[in-house]
């Protein structure tokens, strides 16, 4: 049985991750709009991949006999200024998202939940793969140039990102 405390928290991540699929949506309908279909493409992945973090939660719960609540998903913004600004409202959403899965982490050593610290270990590590990536990008948009031909072949590069799975216990 989980405990109450990590019940609710668990619920909490769970609209996080929705959230950040959301915003992850609205940043690939503004990129498409901007006819960056890469990028966008990127982002639309990326929102898959977020539905599969809260999934993953939501399954683990059921394994744990734990009642999964869904909560309302805030509206995410709907336009950024440009591609680079995009990639770094990503970056810094991931940054939040990191603070969180921590927090559930120390929640969970606090509770003395082993299991549930285990499967946030799985987040920690994927947390640094998700900030990185995003760097990566960010990275090279600065070094070839954020706009004209710098954007344009990464947009193309971005295009090659695969459909998200997560195999079970596995990463992303
Ligand atoms: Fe992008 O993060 Fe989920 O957990």
């Amino acid at each position: 049985m989980l405990s109450k405390k990590l019940e609710a928290a668990l619920n909490k991540q769970i609209n996080e991750e929705y959230y950040s699929s959301y915003i992850y949506l609205a940043m690939a309908a503004y990129l498409e709009d901007a006819n960056l279909d890469g990028c966008a493409h990127w982002m639309r992945m990326q929102a898959q991949e977020e539905h599969l973090h809260a999934m993953k939660i939501f399954d683990y719960m059921i394994e744990r006999g734990a009642r999964v609540e869904l909560f309302a998903v805030n509206a995410p913004p709907k336009e950024w200024d440009g591609a680079v600004a995009a990639f770094e409202a990503a970056l810094e959403h991931e940054q939040y998202m990191t603070g969180n899965i921590n927090a559930l982490a120390e929640l969970a050593i606090t509770e003395k939940d082993y299991a549930t610290n285990n499967l946030m270990q799985w987040y920690v590590t994927e947390q640094v793969e998700e900030e990185s990536q995003v760097e990566d990008i960010l990275k090279k948009l600065a070094m070839m140039g954020a706009d004209g031909p710098g954007l344009f072949l990464m947009d193309r590069e971005l295009m090659n990102r695969p459909v998200p799975s997560i195999v079970a216990g596995g990463g992303a």
